[in-house]
């Protein structure tokens, strides 16, 4: 069964933090065997999926206290370490084993055409930063809930791997910082959403469920576990269908470096306010049907027409909803068929909950762990609505199967103009458009149906809002392998 001592805690998890720091290496070449000796003294560093869900304990008990004593809980000092690798880290390292994930070996360079990232309808060659372009072996994950937190453990990793500047067996490729947004915008992401509230439950991990958060089987996160499509019941290592036995209990971390034009995203609301309602809540009510949420989180298809901010933070309700009330399945009264969350879950647009098999949409669940970057928007950037200063998501997922996770969700659902597959009254198809958020390619222009509930076929141009910068696919090894596989 499942140990959750060897399982790196951002997997099933999450590793806590107010603020996270990214930082992506290169393996020095001529010192790839100093470098596996260091990273057994950095493996007891590293926090498991048990150590996090410990924490989360004390949290919750050291919230309960603080209420029996009426003061407001003390932050819990914490930090947490995972690691991950790239393709071209496993070979630097060695490891040449055939993981069983095409899109993971290529990288995510090699895919950011399929992916229509800006750059790649000219040339093989996205507008990325250097560093991604150039690609990095790996990645060490520290979060914690002050910067003092993170930088102190960050040094202690550097003592580890930086033993005097003459023999480092790492060099930096990038340093990228991570913050969870300050004060009453704390959870949400920067166009001003709460973000975090889907994620689906683990079948043996979590105990409970909310109403409409749906279980899935282990090995839709972790490889080797039932519900991994390379999933052998031996596991053992030959066969096209089987992974080396290292990857078992590793997962794959999709990270995306996405920045987003958020004064420009706030001046479009601003000047294309649905028709018929106050001005306000004619902008309010655009971007909430992009988004298939009101910025509270509380989801369009329960609360069509208000935000009602009590739903959006009662975890008991604020997933309860399926596209599927009477007017959901042909007409887009309630939630546009392109919204973003509709789009990258499409709940009953695809899937039959009395099917015998698993449902349709489970092996497209992705665990969804970033975090925002960047400063809050200036009062000159909100005068001009013009972006200065970079910002955006760091947006990393877990999933045992990139093909039918993140980049399934990017290519063959935010990018597809007739997904979900929707016939209107007539019965003739509905060609949605793009998710107006994340929705691309290469070519550029953009367009969607449905913003509008009194006008539901008049196309809107979109301009873009969300560019990425770059990004790699990543595994994340279990402890049991760091310790046997991965360290000498
Ligand atoms: Fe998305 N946003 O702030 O608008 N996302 N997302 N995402 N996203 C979600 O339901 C956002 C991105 C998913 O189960 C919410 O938890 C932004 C990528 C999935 O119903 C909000 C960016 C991909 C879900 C945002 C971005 C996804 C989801 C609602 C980029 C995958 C769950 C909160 C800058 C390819 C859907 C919630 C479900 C929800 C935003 C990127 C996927 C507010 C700004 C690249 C699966």
């Amino acid at each position: 069964p499942l140990d959750l001592n060897n399982v790196q805690g951002d997997i099933l998890a999450g590793l806590p933090k107010k603020t996270q720091t990214y930082f992506f290496f290169l393996i020095d070449e001529s010192r790839v065997q100093a470098f596996r000796r260091q990273l057994a003294t950095l493996i007891p560093l590293i926090t498991t999926t048990a150590q996090v869900f410990s924490h989360h304990e004390k949290i919750s008990q050291n919230k309960k206290d603080a209420v029996g004593r009426g003061v407001s809980p003390s932050l819990l000092k914490i930090s947490g370490v995972n690691i991950v690798f790239s393709q071209k880290g496993l070979v630097k390292m060695g490891i040449n084993d055939n993981i069983g994930d095409d899109v993971f070996r290529k990288g995510m360079l090699a895919d950011a055409p399929t992916l229509g990232d800006p750059g790649t309808a000219t040339s093989d060659s996205p507008d990325w930063v250097p560093a991604f372009k150039q690609g990095v072996d790996g990645m060490i994950l520290v979060s914690g809930e002050s910067h003092q937190t993170v930088a102190e453990t960050l040094a202690e990793i550097e003592r580890i791997f930086f033993v005097g500047a003459h023999c480092a067996t790492i060099h930096e490729a990038l340093r990228i910082v991570g913050d969870v947004r300050p004060g009453k915008e704390k959870g949400h992401e920067h166009f001003g959403f709460l973000d975090g509230i889907s994620q689906p439950a683990v079948r043996g991990v979590n105990a409970t469920n909310n109403p409409g958060q749906e279980f899935v089987r282990q090995g839709i996160t972790l490889l080797g576990r039932e519900g991994d499509d390379k999933f052998n019941a031996a596991f053992v290592d030959q066969g096209p269908n089987t992974r080396p036995s290292w990857a078992l209990d590793g997962s794959f971390l999709a990270f995306r470096y996405l920045f987003q034009l958020v004064p420009e995203f706030q001046t479009f609301l601003k000047r294309n306010p649905i028709a018929g309602l106050a001005p306000d809540l004619g902008s309010e009510l655009l971007g909430a049907r992009f988004v298939g949420r009101w910025m509270s989180g509380a989801p369009v298809d329960i609360a069509p027409t208000h935000d009602d901010p009590a739903l959006g933070k009662d975890a008991s309700r604020n997933n309860n909803f399926r596209y599927a009330f009477p007017d959901d399945s042909k007409t887009q009264d309630r939630c546009p068929f392109a919204a973003h969350t509709r789009k990258t879950n499409p709940r009953a647009d695809i899937e039959d909950l009395n099917a015998t098999t698993a449902n349709a949409n489970e092996k497209h669940r992705i665990f969804r762990r970033g975090v925002q970057f960047g400063p809050e928007v200036t009062a000159a950037e909100a005068a001009s609505g013009k972006t200065v200063h970079g910002r955006g998501l760091l947006f990393a997922a877990y999933q045992s199967n990139i093909h039918f996770g993140f980049q399934f969700l990017q290519n063959n659902w935010s990018n597809t103009a007739n997904f979900p597959p929707k016939t209107g009254p007539t019965g003739a198809a509905v060609i949605s458009g793009l998710d107006p958020l994340i929705g691309q390619n290469a070519a550029g222009a953009r367009s969607m149906i449905g913003a509008n509930p009194q006008s539901q076929s008049t196309s809107l141009t979109l301009p873009t809002w969300v560019v990425p910068k770059g990004g790699e696919y990543f595994f994340s090894p279990s402890i049991p392998a760091l310790k046997a596989t991965f360290a000498l």
